[in-house]
């Protein structure tokens, strides 16, 4: 799950099927690649409903949980789940994707550039270094399915 607080802090990213749908996968990855961050998993999957609903199990309560459980798992496109390592991965992943809301997302960040709606809002960060563990073993629980490697940028990163 990378060790939070270090240059091997690692977070769970998902380009959610909207994001999928409107061809942003590209761009998502470059951001982060380009920004200096490793991948160190990524699938392509539609998920179960279990997956889905135990992703969102803290949103159980709330009305629109059965619209977005359906979102993510209707299959009308997959969702690609991936692990991003660095500094301050979790934290700065969820700066790089802006607010949950993009009516409030800023210009520059992935939500503010691309869309408008809070139940379309193309992507997801894990928020803490609990909600990253657990997310990281929940999507990726196969062995070998997350790859340590050694960048040759990192010296100039
Ligand atoms: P995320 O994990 O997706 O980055 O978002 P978050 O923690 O900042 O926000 P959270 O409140 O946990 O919401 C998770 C996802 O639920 C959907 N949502 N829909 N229809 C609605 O009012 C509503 N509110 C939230 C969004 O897809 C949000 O990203």
């Amino acid at each position: 799950y990378g060790v939070p607080g270090t240059s091997k802090e690692r977070t769970f990213i998902a380009v959610k099927p909207d994001g999928v749908q409107r061809g942003l996968i590209s761009d998502i990855i470059a951001r982060f690649e380009r920004r200096g961050y490793k991948l160190v998993g990524m699938k392509l999957l539609v998920p179960s409903q279990a997956l889905a609903r135990e992703h969102y199990a803290d949103l159980s309560s709330k009305p629109f949980f059965a619209g977005l459980v359906d979102y993510m798992t209707n299959g009308k496109a997959p969702v690609v789940g991936m692990v991003w390592e660095g500094p301050s991965v979790i934290k700065q992943g969820r700066i790089m994707l802006g607010a949950t809301d993009p009516k409030a997302a800023g210009p520059g960040t992935i939500r503010g550039d691309y869309c408008l709606t809070i139940g379309r809002n193309i992507c997801h960060g894990s928020d803490s270094a609990e909600s990253a563990q657990k997310e990281i073993s929940l999507w990726f629980g196969g062995k070998g399915e997350v790859v340590d490697w050694t960048s040759n940028n990192e010296e100039w990163i």
